[in-house]
């Protein structure tokens, strides 16, 4: 296939397309897709995620020049689920990643809801795997986090960075609802700012309460402090350490032979994603354009029927052999 060449070549305005076109589900992109997965595998993938302004976005901006100082090329999606809020920030992050523009050893995409259902996260997984087989040694893929949306998201990573900022009483809070069991690696970001060393004690608190087996591979989650973004020399040092501690969890992962699991991990997230766009979607699509769906929900307002004995009727209908 011309395209599938064409992306191992690392073409750039292809690869580009290629994600846009997945985002928007166009069919053909999917069938692309199916040509490049057996080439996929070779890339490192680092999620990071946490809230909005958290300082993600130039963390990651410092985390592309560390890699690219020791020689890896650096692939960048930046997902945001709540695009029509924060418009102003990928923008921000457009501008940000403008000196790395020239750089053909980094290629930076963002992803927003545009599109289908609940889609996302398959989308996210695809644009992974293009910009695997451009050949990008490492890539980094920044997300919102807190749904459970987002945990998909970031099960497409070997390693995830929880990126927290001290004077946020909530921030706890939020790690608690899921995104704990997903972190390798802690962040305190904006590390000048009064509070981090209260929020360092809480994170530690809450892992030396973490059930034991949490740790059995031997990786308790480290915090990493990360200073002044404004500050370059300090913040370069930071840099430094937060690098060095990825490439600490991937080891790990590689002695430990935990890296299959996180593989499988992102496999079953991917599969999930699939029948959910191949079966779950096209239904979902026909009931809303034939406009079912609103006289089902009328029927449930009405108290006519109930959601099973609709749900029930609807996989009849559409799927021959019952589950
Ligand atoms: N004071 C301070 N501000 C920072 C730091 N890092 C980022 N910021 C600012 O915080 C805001 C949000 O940063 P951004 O990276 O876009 O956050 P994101 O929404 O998590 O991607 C921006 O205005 C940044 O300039 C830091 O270390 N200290
Ligand atoms: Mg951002």
């Amino acid at each position: 296939m011309e395209k599938v060449k064409k992306i191992k070549a690392g073409d750039v305005r292809t690869a580009s397309r290629l994600i846009r076109n997945l985002e928007d589900g166009v069919k053909e992109a999917r069938s692309t897709i199916k040509h490049l997965f057996p080439l996929t595998g070779k890339a490192q993938v680092v999620g990071i995620t946490g809230s909005p302004g958290a300082g993600k976005s130039t963390l990651v901006d410092g985390l592309v020049e560390q890699f690219r100082k020791r020689g890896k090329t650096v692939g960048v999606l930046a997902v945001d689920p709540t695009s029509p809020f924060t418009g102003g920030a990928i923008l921000g992050d457009r501008i940000r990643m403008q000196r790395h523009a020239e750089d053909s050893g980094v290629f930076v995409r963002s992803l927003a809801t545009r599109g289908a259902l609940g889609g996302l996260a398959k989308a996210v997984g695809d644009a992974i795997h293009v910009m695997d087989v451009m050949g990008m040694d490492v890539i980094l893929v920044e997300t919102v986090g807190t749904g459970q949306q987002e945990v998909d998201i970031i099960n497409h990573s070997h390693t995830v960075l929880v990126v927290l900022i001290p004077g946020m009483g909530d921030e706890i809070q939020a790690i608690k609802a899921g995104i704990m069991e997903i972190a390798d690696v802690f962040v305190i970001n904006k590390a000048d700012r009064e509070g981090s060393s209260k929020l360092r004690r809480e994170i530690m608190a809450m892992l030396d309460m973490a059930p034991p087996e949490t740790f059995a591979s031997g990786w308790r989650p480290p915090i990493v402090r990360v200073e002044n973004a404004f500050e370059p020399d300090s913040f370069g040092k930071s840099m430094e350490e937060l690098t060095d501690t990825i490439a600490k969890h991937h080891e790990h992962l590689v002695a430990k032979d935990l890296l299959g699991s996180r593989i499988r991990r992102k496999a079953a997230v991917e599969l999930h994603e699939a029948i959910r766009s191949c079966v779950l979607e096209p239904i979902l699509n026909h009931l809303v354009a034939e406009g079912e769906i609103e006289g089902m929900i009328q029927k449930l307002m009405d108290k006519k029927t109930d959601p099973y004995t609709l749900a029930e009727e609807v996989a009849r209908r559409f799927l021959k052999e019952g589950v």
